[in-house]
């Protein structure tokens, strides 16, 4: 079976660019996987955080995977920083990249922009995110579109030491879907949806309540020419919407332009809302139910007791491959 590793950071208001981009593949992939999902809390501290909400955030993250259908009897579930290997291998594969290629990481240059010094931890977060897809033997990664990047330096930095060390790597793939892979803001569609974008209608987390879900949608940003077509480079706004309805309902973009064809924006739009509080309601109800349960910090200590015995292996090479250690 292919092993398949990612992650999300808990960083609060998960929405729906991280459900369609990344946990929506999440479920699909592990009745044929062997899934490994991890709630990267080492890379959230990259940026300042709240130690006591950093805490909570972590539960909220873990308690959205299983409200959203991670099953831990099927997947491992767990918490970075439970498992040392990462932390380890991150500084191991820090030694093997180059401060030329992170310096090129567009997410590196967004987050950075303005500031006159940014933290070691955001220019080398990518080099820890290759750690935590190596240490696991990861054959698939599923995330969204804006971790291609990232992906494709892991990918680079695993062949490097494959090629001067023993083989010690399996070259993971990104695995993207076609619909739900960039997911844009609502109040401005040429950007990405974000958590941490200020205005809190640019995005629909997965835990808003039907109001709230409404106002952002009916305010989301459109054109002028009210007519419901799929065309990213001149109607943008209409066309994330479109895009995020078709994720949500099963239904082709193709047959929602001709539904809406002749009706303006406003009928398209009330659907829309109909259509995604159906979708999260059962997710928002399912998170009540587990997020404050002992049952959620069992599994979470289950999956990094099981996470850490294949990292443990994994490190073992590595340590062996390079030397490091005494070696017995
Ligand atoms: N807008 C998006 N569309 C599709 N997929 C997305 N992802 C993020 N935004 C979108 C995917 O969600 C997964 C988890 O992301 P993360 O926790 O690593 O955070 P991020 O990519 O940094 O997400 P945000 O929302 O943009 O957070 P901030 O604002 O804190 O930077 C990944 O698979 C990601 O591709």
């Amino acid at each position: 079976m292919k092993r398949v590793f990612s992650g999300v950071q808990p960083t609060g208001n998960i929405h729906l660019g991280n459900y369609l981009g990344a946990l929506k593949q999440f479920v699909e992939l592990q009745d044929d996987h062997e899934c490994i999902y991890c709630i990267v809390d080492e890379h959230a501290i990259t940026v300042p955080q709240d130690p006591k909400a950093l805490r909570e955030h972590i539960l909220d993250v873990a308690a959205l995977y299983l409200a959203v259908g991670v099953d831990p009897k099927k997947s491992i579930v767990f918490v970075q920083s439970d498992v040392p290997g990462h932390a380890e291998l991150g500084w191991v594969l820090t030694c093997q990249s180059y401060t030329g290629e992170l310096s090129r990481m567009t997410q590196f240059k967004d987050k950075s922009k303005n500031k006159e010094s940014a933290p070691t931890g955001l220019f080398t977060y990518p080099v820890l995110m290759a750690a935590d897809i190596l240490l696991y033997d990861t054959d698939i990664v599923p995330v969204g579109n804006d971790q291609k990047q990232h992906i494709e330096l892991c990918r680079d930095i695993a062949t490097r030491v494959n090629n001067k060390y023993k083989k010690t790597f399996v070259i993971p793939e990104g695995r993207y879907l076609k619909e739900g892979a960039r997911i844009m803001a609502l109040d401005d569609p040429t950007k990405k949806m974000s958590k941490s974008a200020e205005n809190i209608h640019s995005r629909i987390s997965l835990l808003d309540d039907p109001a709230k879900i409404k106002k952002s949608i009916m305010k989301a940003t459109t054109d002028s020419d009210g007519v419901v077509k799929f065309d990213v480079e001149n109607k943008p706004g209409i066309s994330n919407l479109l895009n995020i309805y078709s994720v949500l309902s099963g239904i082709s973009v193709e047959d929602l332009e001709a539904k809406y064809e002749g009706k303006g924006y406003g009928d398209f739009k009330k659907d829309l809302v109909e259509v995604t509080v159906e979708a999260l309601a059962p997710i928002r109800s399912r998170y009540e139910e587990i997020r404050h349960s002992e049952e959620l910090i069992e599994i979470l200590k289950d999956g990094a007791q099981r996470a850490d015995a294949i990292a443990q292996k994994t490190m073992a090479r590595v340590k062996d491959h390079f030397g490091l250690g005494l070696g017995r």
